[in-house]
């Protein structure tokens, strides 16, 4: 919670602003030299360091850096003198550095600490001054805490930051959100640092409070569905073909060269051509394989769970990670019975070229699913949230960026009204070009004995979404026999019940259940 006797000091300090006051120039909190810096970033550990070089490389940056631990500013500051940090050493001189309005970037570790850290900028900020948060927050602590920053008339702004270290100081892909006025001041800053896809900054004003960190979150959930899918692909090419993990790295070369191109696959080829130093085998076959998770693809799929939108892929592969993490279980399972393991495919080049269709086809549905997921949250929320920008700022400095990103660009540009990303003309051709593979090779997992949860999930929910009639209407009327819970027709209006413990009658009836 935010600390609600700073605030009440705070108030003391200053008038009942709102979050409209000008800025005010002459009344910054007894600064000792003239205010130098033009942003500042609190929290120095890896990321927050290589943001603020990566701010202070860019021309007209002053950049304040802030930290709990203040050896760890003067370590910064001494390790990259060309950078020109101010160093502050308390928050009040964080605040005394800055020029009005003040603008810091928060980068600690989401949860209480962010919590407290906002509670000291707001009792040295004032009204007009803007407090981001470039942490993975959860978006709903964003939106509580956008509110309650407001009442005191500083900005606050959630943005969401991805690209690992790497982003943070070469250029991440940026998702702010917060209120248009906020980033009138923060969206130059941040255009100088993001990354840049063809031109173009991968940022953008996402919407108000929340909506920053929400697209943020939907990014790693798509990251989550994307890593699942590829690391089944990898694992159905080696045991149907016995390819070693350095023959299946150029095999990802080669997809990277193609409608696949992107970091991910990028980096899997990396990773599976890597020999470890001790042993000398494949490094891939010396990592336990329990895949760890730091929540935001639970989050994905907790929020799609309470908006009613299905993201199967994407929590597949969340289910996919903690399955794997279940190791005494999984233990104690591995003589439960199955295929044997002598499975081999006749053709491994057309084996291989299905893997990529499926991989390709799979894709596209968790896309797909995470774009309804914003859609969905953005009526909850009410935010004006433009499809095409978010395909567009992943493009570059993010862990998903991809080739066709720009293919969803395009389509939310020929029409914003898509009832459901896959159902773009682009898409549709993908799907026709690639359901046989598709489906040959989630019937060769199945019949082998192999997991392909996304790849599989997926399938099922792209045949459920374009089935002409699903057994839901058996399923309402299970409900309607057990509960009374009410149906509707395909012949006509209104809500109906039969008397299934009377005469079997049905009659018009209002679902009161
Ligand atoms: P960490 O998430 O490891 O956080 C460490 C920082 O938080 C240190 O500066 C630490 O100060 C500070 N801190 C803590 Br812990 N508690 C604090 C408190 N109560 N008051 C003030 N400062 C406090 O750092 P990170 O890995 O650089 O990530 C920073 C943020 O960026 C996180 O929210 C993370 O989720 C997000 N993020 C990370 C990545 C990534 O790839 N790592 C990518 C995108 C976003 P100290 O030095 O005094 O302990």
């Amino acid at each position: 919670m935010l600390d609600r006797i700073a605030w009440e000091r705070h108030f003391e300090r200053t008038p009942m602003p709102s979050a409209n006051t000008a800025p005010s120039n002459s009344t910054a909190p007894s600064a000792s030299t003239a205010p130098s810096a033009n942003i500042a970033v609190v929290g120095l550990a890896v990321m927050g360091s290589n943001l603020a070089r990566n701010l202070a490389s860019r021309e007209g940056n002053t950049v304040a850096v802030y930290n709990r631990t203040t050896s760890k500013t003067d370590d910064l500051i001494a390790a990259h003198p060309e950078a020109g940090f101010v160093k502050a050493a308390t928050m009040q001189e964080l605040a005394d550095s800055l020029q009005t309005p003040r603008t810091a970037i928060i980068m600690v570790k989401a949860g209480r600490p962010t919590d407290a850290v906002i509670d000291e900028l707001v009792s040295v900020f004032e009204p007009g001054d803007i407090i981001v948060d470039g942490g993975n927050a959860l978006f709903t602590d964003t939106i509580r805490r956008e509110a309650a920053v407001r009442e005191t008339g500083i900005h606050f702004v959630g943005c969401g930051i991805s690209g690992g270290e790497e982003g943070a100081l070469n250029g991440p892909s940026l998702m702010p959100g917060g209120t248009a006025e906020s980033y009138a001041t923060l969206g130059p800053i941040l255009t100088g640092i993001a990354a840049v896809a063809e031109g173009e900054p991968c940022v953008t004003h996402v919407g108000t409070d929340g909506a920053g960190h929400f697209v943020k979150m939907v990014h790693n959930g798509i990251e989550y569905a994307d890593m699942q899918l590829i690391a089944e692909a990898y694992d159905l090419i080696r045991r149907g073909t016995g390819k070693s993990p350095a023959e299946i790295a150029d095999v990802f070369d080669e997809w990277n060269r193609g409608e696949l191109e992107s970091y991910l696959i990028e980096i899997t080829a990396e990773v599976l051509r890597q020999v470890d130093a001790d042993t000398g085998q494949p490094l891939v076959d010396v990592i336990l394989d329990a895949a760890g998770a730091k929540g935001t693809g639970a989050w994905t799929v907790q929020t799609a769970l309470d908006l009613g939108v299905p993201v199967s892929g994407i929590a597949e592969a969340v289910f996919a990670r903690s399955l794997s993490s279940r190791l005494a279980q999984r233990a104690a399972a591995t003589d439960l019975p199955g295929p044997s393991d002598a499975w081999q495919v006749d053709d491994a080049d057309a084996f291989i070229e299905d893997v990529r269709q499926a991989l390709f086809a799979s894709k596209i549905v968790a896309y797909s699913q995470g774009f309804d997921e914003i859609v969905a949250a953005a009526v909850e929320h009410g935010w004006d949230i433009q499809k095409g920008e978010v395909a567009r700022i992943w493009r570059a400095g993010c862990i998903i960026r991809a080739r066709f990103l720009k293919d969803i660009t395009k389509a939310y540009a020929e029409d914003p009204d898509l009832p459901a990303l896959i159902l773009a003309p682009y898409f549709r051709a993908a799907m026709a070009s690639t359901h046989e593979a598709w489906r040959r090779v989630v019937v060769a997992a199945a019949q082998a004995g192999i997991p392909s949860p996304a790849f599989s999930s997926s399938l099922a929910y792209y045949d459920g979404l374009r089935a002409d009639r699903l057994p839901a209407a058996l399923i309402q009327g299970q409900r309607d026999f057990f509960g009374a819970h009410t149906y509707r027709r395909i012949d006509r209006e209104g809500t109906f019940h039969t008397q299934w413990s009377g005469d079997r009658t049905e009659i018009a009836a209002t679902d009161t259940h």
